[in-house]
């Protein structure tokens, strides 16, 4: 579970980076300039529940983010940690749209759409490599032995070469499951969910969405697979210094609903598919990740092999009513609580008691 940071040189990576997992000990990555850090995914629906069961700990979902050093052109791709990128689940690309006439953007002028192309553009002929590369191996070794197998992934990455020839990242394009499964291991970048982060000017901070847009990146226009987040990182660095109560003050005087980050790493958990179901008592609160369409006795397994090894019946209730309710044997006896059994496909928000042997 892990999303790589990518941009130009000085767009605000390593800013971003330490707003995100707020200074949690960054490691040294394997490739020098390559840090990760873990995010907590933040979650209001855990903190009602922590503040009805006051319990001794809160485990929110977590993630991990990449930094890494810039990215772009013949360098960018050649470059080791591009490597460690193909482990990404999804990418953010940070794109420049502050003034700063102290820290003027190498290019001279502040273009952040044709900034967010170029790196599509980077990661596209970045694949195109690995396809050329993997029809020419097939090619050659299919003239030494004729094999459907191969006929079939030559088709397949034909397709993918034309798309990427036409300067379209394989997001866009449509595959059966049984292609996506092939495709899974060439790990390429441009089918990754990609997050676009427009660091905006402080006086931006009322009007995001209005701002990215007139900078030609729409959040309402974002294509599949990807979203547009705009933020202003200054204004988000200030936040992630302050004791919660004054962040909250700060974010009213600049007119901010919610923090760029919180809305980052949301969008991020949500366009990799997965969300959270809860469990809740007096040891622990806790958020537990899963994918969209898994069972009760897939989720049983989150959390233990021995609860889902054991899996007997998932008692579940929707988490406002079980605050409503006030307590878990209140919610059972307004008759809010479901008995589920191990096919029952989980839904956001669940908070699950699972009854298991052993
Ligand atoms: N005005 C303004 N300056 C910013 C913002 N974000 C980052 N900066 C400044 O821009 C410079 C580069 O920021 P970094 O976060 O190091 O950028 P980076 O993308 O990690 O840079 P490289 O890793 O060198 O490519 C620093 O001087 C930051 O203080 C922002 O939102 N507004
Ligand atoms: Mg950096």
């Amino acid at each position: 579970m892990r999303t790589g940071i990518i941009g130009l040189a000085g767009v605000g990576k390593t800013t971003l980076f330490r707003i995100l997992t707020r200074g949690r000990a960054p490691q040294a990555g394997k490739h020098g300039e390559l840090h990760v850090g873990v995010a907590h995914v933040p979650d209001a629906r855990l903190d009602k529940l922590a503040a009805l069961y006051k319990p001794k700990k809160v485990t929110y979902a977590s993630m991990e983010y990449l930094d890494v050093a810039a990215l772009a052109g013949e360098a960018g791709r050649d470059s080791a940690f591009l490597v460690e990128l193909r482990e990404a689940d999804a990418l953010v690309n940070v794109v420049r749209a502050f003034d700063d006439p102290s820290n003027p953007p190498p290019s001279g002028k502040l273009d952040p759409r044709r900034d967010a192309e170029t790196l599509d553009l980077d990661l596209v002929l970045y694949d195109l490599e690995q396809v050329s590369r993997r029809i020419e191996r097939i090619e050659k070794d299919s003239k030494k032995k004729k094999d459907p197998k191969h006929e079939h992934e030559l088709a397949l990455l034909g397709r993918c070469r034309a798309a990427l020839e036409g300067e379209r990242a394989l997001r866009e394009i449509d595959f059966s499951p049984e292609e996506e499964k092939l495709l899974t291991s060439f790990q390429f970048l441009s089918r990754r969910p990609m997050i676009y982060a427009v660091n905006l000017n402080d006086s931006e901070a009322g009007d995001l969405d209005g701002a990215a847009a007139r900078h030609g990146l729409d959040p309402a226009s974002a294509k599949p697979g990807t979203a547009i987040v705009p933020l202003c990182g200054k204004v988000e660095a200030e936040l992630a210094e302050l004791p919660e109560a004054e962040a909250g003050e700060l974010m009213q005087a600049y007119g901010l609903a919610e923090s760029g980050r919180d809305r980052l790493i949301r969008a991020t958990y949500h366009l990799l598919g997965w969300f959270s179901f809860l469990t809740a008592g007096e040891p622990e609160c806790r958020a537990w990740t899963i994918r969209r369409g898994m069972t009760a006795v897939e989720a049983a397994g989150a959390i233990h092999s021995d609860i889902q090894r054991g899996f007997i019946k998932a008692e579940v209730v929707n988490w406002e009513e079980l605050i409503a309710a006030g307590s878990w044997a209140a919610a059972r006896e307004a008759g809010q609580l479901r008995l589920e059994g191990r096919q029952y496909v989980v839904r956001d928000g669940d908070v699950i008691l699972f009854r298991h042997s052993g």
